[in-house]
């Protein structure tokens, strides 16, 4: 019988796990499905439309997405997700990160992307995406190789939203 799902508390910056290039899963257990049901539901409860495992403080390759409507929820849980392909067409969306709290930016990126990724049986699935579904999927597929939304715009912006987030960090944390 599986375990009932947790909340896993959210990994922010500057934790340096947020850097690090995940190790890809090699054998799809029940402790990995317990992982991305666990991740399912801290995503929903955060509220996001994404979550992948090192904000969780797990450095392995697990992403859960639902971009879908609140009435149609359509949940991907993928294990080492790859892109296989990029279209050349860019499109511009506005990107927030659960682990860049209250911060957003509009972040340029391929419009379509295609992927390759096991799903929790093993099976390997491919994926063409556009729209939030695209962005979100490089967005998660980003976070395992160490890189957040912030590292596409400008530095400028960039320096704002890290100091805006410090900032607010010390002020709920001062004693
Ligand atoms: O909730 C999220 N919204 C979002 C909006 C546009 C592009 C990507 C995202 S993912 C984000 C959740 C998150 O931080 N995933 O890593
Ligand atoms: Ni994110």
């Amino acid at each position: 019988m599986p375990a009932a799902t947790k909340l896993i508390p959210i990994v922010k910056i500057p934790d340096p796990i947020l850097r690090q290039i995940a190790k890809p899963v090699d054998e799809i257990t029940d402790g990995v499905r317990q992982l991305l049901d666990d991740m399912a539901a801290t995503m929903y409860d955060a509220p996001g439309i994404g979550l992948a495992a090192p904000q969780i403080n797990v450095s392995q390759r697990l992403v859960v997405i639902d971009c879908g409507k609140d009435d149609a929820p359509e949940l991907y849980k993928m294990v080492n997700p790859e892109i296989i392909a990029l279209s050349e067409e860019q499109s511009v969306l506005e990107e927030g990160c659960l682990s860049i709290p209250d911060q957003t930016a509009e972040v340029k990126r391929p419009a379509e992307v295609s992927i390759r990724y096991l799903d929790e049986t093993g099976t390997t699935q491919t994926l063409t995406a556009g729209g939030l579904l695209a962005a979100c999927i490089q967005h998660e597929i980003d976070h395992l190789n160490g890189v957040l939304f912030i590292d596409h715009i400008s530095r400028l912006k960039r320096d704002m939203i890290t100091r805006r987030v410090m900032k607010e960090l010390r002020q709920t944390t001062a004693s």
